[in-house]
């Protein structure tokens, strides 16, 4: 069984256990001893399942059962013993006497007790998730114990030591929530050096980090204090950090003006679509450039209120140009512009969005393509960018929202870009034609090889190069089985549908890139000796986000702001792992640099080196991956499912002695 399978059956199993034990209770105190037996059976059985299941899961990591193992399995052991040893044989006793004195305290008590015992299973890995705390722990114990005491108090007129007993458990109770407020570290230094200031003024800021309301980020906070406590050495602003003005020898200038605002667009079907565009259309117009080129781009903001910024996405743009507001740059705000400038230096597939408000922002129509090729390209053949985009809930190809077609004489090379621009994975096929995945998320592969008959599942936020020559009979493209539809048909055939578009690709294995290409030496690997490793607990739980308490999508059990930054020296080898112990997948994505697959699940890759802007971590999943931090900045590590990011799922990596000007910071 697969390690979210496990996750689901573990939850499943503590809901059973929970509804067994206190159904039993209940019929003790009903007096109908039999069921109360009955049940009693089922809740061990269940219990015992449960336990069973949690230690199934333990092999896939601590981060799985960390809250299992320390707190909510003793808890039902507990009360599971306490029920078998005082109700159990009372209960026997009861039935063999017809009718006996089932509903007393010393059998209702342990019983309803294991039921709130066994209730703390589910509701701790629900609610709180990884990592469970002293103060989850004082609290669910006082929870359990205040249940037992008021259910004991109900069935019995005396309990001995009830106010002594009550008065310990709301004193527990009382600790651990007071836990709650103690500030969480504003960093993560991940084993390497702490920055250079001093400890207690990290501690100040950290708690002002953790006190404040969602205006300052913690990263906001901790690296100011840096700079302003005069430790911070060779400290510069995120300002400072902005690309060149002039292109490489032999690149020319790129000059595009983008303006955000609001349009009714219309979609190939001819249905009308309320957007926020660039320019009036969407996608945006696409930048492209050749390798060595100065891209130039002028951002202005005729009539979009919550402002806009562009996010250069799997781009490793200087961080002054990245586009965050609130940590790069302030949102550029209707009747504003802000002017973004950086050199071509990687060919491939991207795409650019707002990331202010970026949720809402881009499933409204904030993006577009950036695509740079070769300085020496063959002009011949076609070179499409397929980006997919759900509109009001239906699948569109650029805009087309329904099948449409692309002529290509027979025999040319094609290139399809596609560019998963949602905020969840699609899945593509490609019919009539054999091909090969030329590149993921921009970068070429080592040594792929053909394909056919094959689902490929990008990644929110995530990009396939696809190349093929020109079948003579055509072929189809399909988003989602066939919500949406490419048609390429031969120069002078007739448009009729060719055989391929009626093909049935519903059933096609998913392509894995971990087992795709020809393996090569890479610069650093999983043996490297890394300077610093973090690690990223994906989940969901009660926490404060953007100043609200919310059910939160949590990193190590916390959400944006309070998620401590991630702190880097330039030139540090940095492996990251990143654990997904909730039940929707996170395309992660960290600015700024690109990562390499050191393994998922355990398992190295077998196909070719594997460099990434965005990877999906589904549920149960651990990847580990490893960059150099040669992108000196501050920058978002963000789930790339954008409401996530909106939710808490988003942290800043900061490099050491870069501070940020501004105080606003955005989820994404
Ligand atoms: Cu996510």
């Amino acid at each position: 069984m697969t390690v979210a399978g496990l996750i689901a059956l573990e939850l499943v199993a503590g809901v059973a256990a929970t509804v067994a034990w206190l159904g039993s209770g209940a019929a003790a105190a009903a007096r109908r001893a039999g069921l109360a037996l009955a049940l009693f059976c089922v809740a061990v059985a269940a219990s015992l399942a449960r336990a069973g299941t949690a230690l199934a899961l333990a092999p896939a990591g601590w981060w799985f059962v960390q809250e299992k193992v320390t707190l909510t399995l003793p808890l039902l052991v507990a009360a599971v013993l306490a029920a078998s040893v005082l109700a159990a044989p009372r209960l026997v006793a009861a039935v063999r006497a017809r009718g006996g004195s089932s509903s007393d305290a010393a059998v209702v008590v342990p019983l309803l007790g294991a039921g709130y015992a066994a209730m703390a299973g589910p509701a701790v890995t629900l609610l709180v998730g990884y990592p469970a705390t002293w103060s989850t722990g004082l609290v669910t114990v006082a929870l359990v114990a205040g249940a037992v005491l008021v259910t004991w108090r109900a069935v019995s007129a005396s309990v001995p030591g009830l106010r002594v007993t009550a008065a310990v458990a709301l004193a527990t109770g009382l600790a651990g929530a007071g836990l709650v407020f103690v500030p969480a570290e504003a960093t993560d230094t991940g084993g390497g050096p702490q920055a250079a200031m001093e400890p207690h003024a990290t501690r100040a800021h950290a708690a002002m980090a953790a006190h404040s309301t969602g205006a300052h980020s913690a990263m906001g906070t901790g690296a100011s204090s840096a700079s302003d406590s005069g430790h911070a050495g060779s400290g510069q602003p995120v300002t400072a950090l902005r690309g060149p003005s002039t292109p490489a020898a032999g690149g020319e200038v790129r000059r595009f003006t983008l303006t955000a605002r609001t349009a009714t667009i219309t979609l190939s079907s001819g249905r009308e679509v309320a957007a926020w565009t660039f320019d009036g259309r969407v996608p945006g117009p696409p930048i492209t450039a050749a390798e060595g080129d100065l891209i130039e781009v002028r951002l202005r903001n005729a009539d979009v209120t919550s402002g806009v910024t562009l996010h250069w996405h799997g781009y490793d743009v200087p961080s002054g140009e990245d586009g965050v507001p609130g940590l790069t740059q302030d949102a550029v705000m209707p009747g504003q512009e802000f002017l973004y400038r950086f050199r071509a230096t990687q060919v491939g597939t991207y795409w650019y969005h707002t990331h202010e408000v970026s949720d809402r922002g881009v499933k409204m129509g904030l993006y577009g393509m950036l695509v740079v090729t070769p300085r020496e390209t063959a002009k011949e053949g076609a070179d499409l960018t397929v980006p997919v985009h759900t509109f009001a809930g239906k699948i569109a190809l650029g805009d087309h929202d329904q099948p449409f077609e692309q002529r290509v004489a027979p025999g040319a090379p094609v290139r399809l870009r596609l560019v998963n621009t949602d905020n969840t994975p699609h899945q593509f096929t490609l019919s009539g034609t054999p091909y090969r995945v030329a590149a993921i998320d921009g970068r070429d592969l080592n040594g792929p090889g053909e394909l056919s008959r094959t689902t490929l599942r990008l990644p929110a936020g995530g990009r396939y190069d696809l190349v093929f020559p020109m079948p003579t009979a055509g072929a189809v493209l399909r988003a989602d089985d066939r919500a949406g539809t490419l048609r390429l048909t031969p120069d002078g055939a007739p448009p009729a549908p060719a055989a391929s578009a009626t093909e049935d690709t519903s059933g096609w294995p998913e392509f894995d890139p971990l087992s795709y290409g020809t393996p090569a030496a890479t610069p650093f690997g999983a043996g490297s000796r890394f300077d610093r490793r973090f690690t990223l607990v994906l989940d969901q739980g009660l926490a404060i986000t953007n100043g609200r308490p919310a059910y939160a999508h949590t990193v190590n059990g916390h959400a944006f702001p309070s998620i401590p930054t991630q702190l880097v020296r330039e030139g540090d080898l940095v492996r990251v792992t990143v654990v997904n112990r909730g039940r929707e997948t996170h395309p992660w994505h960290l600015h700024g640099h690109t990562v390499l697959v050191l393994s998922r699940d355990g398992h190295a890759p077998t196909g070719g080196p594997l460099l990434l802007d965005t990877f999906d971590v589904r549920p149960g999943e651990v990847w580990e991956v490893a960059f150099r931090a040669n992108n000196l900045g501050m920058w978002m590590n963000h789930c790339h499912n954008l409401s996530h990011a909106d939710q808490g799922m988003a942290l800043h990596l900061a490099y050491e002695g870069v501070t940020t000007p501004f105080h606003g910071a955005h989820g994404g």
